[in-house]
């Protein structure tokens, strides 16, 4: 298997994510917080890493302060064996203009590429939740002899809309790429379910080179990833599919092999945050053969006094639990819920406070977010929605500092 030496990898994190709003009001969609102690983001720097792939760039542009932070202070790789992720913020090299598109946004860095001349690029995006082992789809990509590989994945024909809709004849050759379409095409041995992207692309280094090239000079070209170069490769024959349903990654259990989740909206945030805390997790987080890397922190263990529980859940480091129940949540470092309050099916991030006899259920707090004593949130839907955002599926999500009323 190849080990990643001769690989650069390029991470796209400069994403809006504005579907994720408002967790994505004051930072990056990367950067946004999920399970406890991570960030989106280092679900695909996991991956990379563990892969063998030690030479990262990310490419960071809207609001990138705390994705900068986070990537300075948790992925430190070793500087002695020439091993690094590094933030690369758009940096208008190639005139005054901010990256156009995820294409472009690689084009204003070729100066990395060229700095270390890697075989191949593994571009990923950063926004998913899943594990995989990128050596195996690199391998595929050499076998095939392809330009360029995409990964694949079946998902239910109604979610196809959302994603690069991928058409292979031989299961490896891809024939059509038509990004996000109306009606997306089936698959024929499975009418229901189509195969998509996971925006997860291996370059031969020349063919990406030369794709980006001919891109910049096409004025009808929006400058993407999946809606320019991937077409215009599909058309030149020089594209192959990746199928993720043959990662196989150590530790994994049978129930979570092939999980891979696209985080883009408040209720898929949500849903991604149930997969974990079920007793047989459908996407485990305690896989110490492939760990998902994230920031030790310096925080006292989570602490429950005046009889307070927290049941079907995952409670991270600095929190309280005190005289109050906790069922079926997800809590983020530094938590405190005071007496007789209540949280059900919840996910709390850094530092929220629940204050003595309120009630939360199906919320997503952000950070610092104070629920006063006596409050309820997601016990009168109406209510809410008057004062908070509330999404299609019904979860109540205060942003960031906010105070309930
Ligand atoms: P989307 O996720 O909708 O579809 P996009 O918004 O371009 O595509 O995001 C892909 C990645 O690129 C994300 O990690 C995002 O943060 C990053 N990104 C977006 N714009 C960027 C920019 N200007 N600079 C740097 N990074 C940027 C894509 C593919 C689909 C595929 C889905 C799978 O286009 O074909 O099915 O991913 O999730």
């Amino acid at each position: 298997m190849i080990d990643g030496s001769d690989v650069l990898g390029i991470v796209l994190a400069g994403g809006e994510g504005k579907r994720l709003m408002p967790l994505t009001t004051d930072r990056a969609k990367p950067a946004v917080p999920f399970g406890g102690v991570h960030r989106l983001i280092d679900f695909v720097l996991s991956n990379l890493v563990h892969g063998g792939i030690r030479r990262i760039c990310v490419l960071t542009q809207y609001k990138s302060h705390s994705l900068d932070r986070h990537i300075s202070t948790t992925w430190r790789l070793s500087s002695l064996t020439g091993e690094y992720v590094t933030p690369v913020p758009a940096q208008q090299r190639l005139g005054p203009r901010w990256f156009q598109g995820s294409a472009d946004a690689i084009h204003q860095s070729l100066n990395l590429v060229h700095d270390e001349s890697p075989a191949y690029i593994a571009v990923f995006g950063a926004d998913n939740i899943y594990r995989m082992d990128p050596r195996q789809m690199i391998d595929a990509h050499i076998a095939s002899g392809a330009g360029v590989t995409v990964a694949g994945i079946r998902v239910p024909r109604a979610e196809a809309r959302s994603f690069g809709v991928i058409s292979t004849g031989d299961g490896t050759k891809i024939d059509a790429f038509l990004e996000k379409p109306e009606d997306p095409p089936g698959l024929p041995d499975s009418p229901d379910e189509s195969y998509v992207s996971m925006g997860n692309y291996v370059f031969t280094t020349q063919v990406m080179l030369d794709a980006l090239h001919a891109d910049a000079k096409n004025p009808a070209s929006k400058h993407d990833m999946g809606r320019d170069i991937i077409p215009a490769l599909v058309e030149k024959s020089e594209a192959a599919v990746y199928d993720f349903n043959g990662n196989v990654v150590p530790g994994e259990t049978g129930r979570d092999h092939g999980y891979w989740r696209d985080v883009g909206t408040i209720d898929s945030y949500y849903d991604a945050h149930t997969d974990l805390i079920s007793t047989q997790p459908i996407f485990n987080l305690y896989n110490r053969k492939w760990p998902i890397l994230a920031h030790p922190g310096q925080r006292a263990a989570a602490k429950f006094v005046e009889g307070g529980t927290a049941t079907q859940s995952i409670v991270s480091n600095g929190c309280i639990i005190s005289g109050a129940q906790v069922v079926d949540s997800v809590l983020s470092p530094d938590v405190f819920i005071e007496n007789g309050a209540v949280v059900q099916g919840s996910v709390l991030l850094d530092g929220a406070r629940v204050g003595r006899g309120a009630v939360v259920r199906r919320a997503i707090l952000d950070k610092n977010v104070v629920v006063p004593p006596g409050a309820h949130i997601g016990v009168d839907l109406a209510r809410d929605r008057s004062h908070y955002h509330v999404s299609d599926f019904g979860i109540v999500v205060l942003g960031k500092g906010e105070t309930a009323i």
